[in-house]
C-alpha cells in the first residue's frame, strides 16, 4: 500500500483506511517526522493546553463499560457518590485554574443525563465559565433537547469517547452501542458545541481496530477539535483489569496518527499517564500530542501531581499553553 506523503498536512476528512494503515505501517523515524513536521505547521510546538477533570457524579453507572471502575456491575474500590453540589464543584474548579488549568472537565457516571440532572450541571457550566475557564462535561448519551441546553449554558466542549473501532466495541460494552455513541456525536454537532472525542488503547484490540477508530475519529467534518488518547488504566475488579498495557511505541504511533489525520485538532495525552516514564511522554509529545489532564485525579484513579508535571514542563522546555479568547 502507498500514498502520496505530499498530502500530509492538509485538513482533511475523506481518509480512506487504507492511507490510515498505511500510515500506521511507516518506519517509527518516518512517522515522527511527518507528525511533527504537520504539527509545526499549525501549533507552537513547545506549547501544551492543561485541562483538570473532576468526577461530578461517581459509581453505580447502570452501563457495563469493560475498563470503567463506575460500572455498577463490576465489585470495584468505587462507591456510590450523589452529583456533587455546585459550590464544591466551583471550589475545585477556581484550584484548578490557580494552579493554572485552562479547561475544567466534569464527568458523570450516567448512561445519560435525567431530566432532572441537568439543571444543576448547566448552573455549574455557568459559574465554571464565570471563572475564566473552558468548560468540558461527559454524561453519557444525550438527545439533541439535552445538547441544546448544554450550548445555551455555554458548554465549549462535549466528551464523549468512541473508545475503539466499531467492530471490537460489543466486546467491550454490551448495554450501548456504536450507534449510540454516533447518535450523541451527531446531537452535540447539531447544538452547535465543540467535540472531545478520542478512544483508550489497551482493550485487548489489535492494529485494525486501531487503524479503524482513528479512520472513523478522521472522517468526521469537521474533525473533533479535541482527541483524547487514553492508555488504559487497569481498575482491580473490571473484566479487563489484567488486560496487558499496549507496547509503548505503539501508543506512540496513534498519536502519531491523530496529529497527522487530524491537524488542527488538539492531541491529548489522557489517561495513563502515571504509568508512562517521562521519555515516553516526551516521544508522545514530539508524536504531536499537546493536551494533558492536569491535577493529582482523573476521575477516579491518579495521575501525576502538579508538581511532576510542572517539572517535567520545565526539562522538555514545555510553556503551558495560555487561555483562548472565548472562555470567560
Ligand atoms: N459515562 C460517560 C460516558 O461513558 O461517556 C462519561 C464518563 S466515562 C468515565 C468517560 C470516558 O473515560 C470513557 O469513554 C473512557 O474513554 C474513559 N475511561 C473510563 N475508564 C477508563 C480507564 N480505566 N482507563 C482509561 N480510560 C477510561
Ligand atoms: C477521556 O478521554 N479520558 C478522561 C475523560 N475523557 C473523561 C477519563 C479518564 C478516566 C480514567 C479512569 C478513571 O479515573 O476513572
Ligand atoms: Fe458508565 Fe461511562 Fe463508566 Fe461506561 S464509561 S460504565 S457509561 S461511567
Amino acid at each position: 500500500m502507498s500514498m502520496d506523503l505530499s498530502r500530509l498536512g492538509a485538513t482533511r476528512s475523506d481518509w480512506t483506511t487504507a492511507e490510515v494503515a498505511a500510515l500506521y505501517a511507516l518506519p517509527l523515524l518516518d512517522l515522527l517526522w511527518h507528525a511533527q513536521s504537520v504539527h509545526r505547521r499549525h501549533f507552537d510546538p513547545n506549547a501544551v493546553q492543561r485541562s483538570t477533570l473532576l468526577s461530578i457524579k461517581t459509581g453505580a453507572c447502570s452501563e457495563d463499560c469493560g475498563y470503567c471502575s463506575q460500572s455498577a456491575r463490576y465489585k470495584t474500590e468505587v462507591g456510590r457518590e450523589a452529583l456533587l453540589d455546585v459550590e464544591t464543584v466551583l471550589d475545585k474548579a477556581r484550584a484548578a485554574r490557580d494552579a493554572g488549568a485552562t479547561r475544567f472537565c466534569m464527568g458523570a457516571a450516567w448512561r445519560g443525563p435525567k431530566e432532572r440532572d441537568l439543571e444543576p450541571v448547566l448552573a455549574m457550566i455557568r459559574g465554571v465559565r464565570e471563572l475564566g475557564l473552558e468548560t468540558c462535561v461527559t454524561l453519557g448519551t444525550l438527545s439533541e433537547d439535552q445538547a441544546r441546553q448544554l450550548a445555551a449554558a455555554g458548554l465549549d466542549y462535549y466528551n464523549h469517547n468512541l473508545d475503539t473501532s466499531e467492530s471490537y466495541y460489543s466486546a467491550v460494552v454490551t448495554t450501548h452501542s456504536y450507534r449510540d455513541r454516533l447518535n450523541t456525536l451527531a446531537a452535540v454537532r447539531a447544538a452547535g458545541l465543540r467535540i472531545c472525542c478520542g478512544g483508550i488503547l489497551g482493550l485487548g484490540e489489535n492494529a485494525s481496530d486501531r487503524i479503524a477508530m482513528l479512520h472513523r475519529l478522521a472522517t468526521f467534518d469537521p474533525h473533533p477539535e479535541s482527541v483524547p488518547i487514553n492508555q488504559l488504566v487497569p481498575v482491580a475488579g473490571t473484566p479487563l483489569a489484567g488486560a496487558p498495557p499496549p507496547a509503548a511505541l505503539d501508543f506512540v504511533r496513534v498519536i502519531a496518527l491523530a496529529r497527522i489525520l487530524m491537524p488542527r485538532s488538539h492531541v491529548r495525552l489522557s489517561a495513563g499517564r502515571a504509568a508512562m516514564s517521562e521519555e515516553l511522554q516526551a516521544l508522545c509529545f514530539l508524536a504531536g500530542a499537546n493536551s494533558i489532564f492536569y491535577g493529582d485525579r482523573l476521575l477516579t484513579t491518579g495521575n501525576p501531581d502538579t508538581a511532576r508535571d510542572t517539572a517535567l514542563f520545565a526539562r522538555l522546555g514545555l510553556r503551558p499553553e495560555a487561555a483562548a479568547p472565548s472562555a470567560g
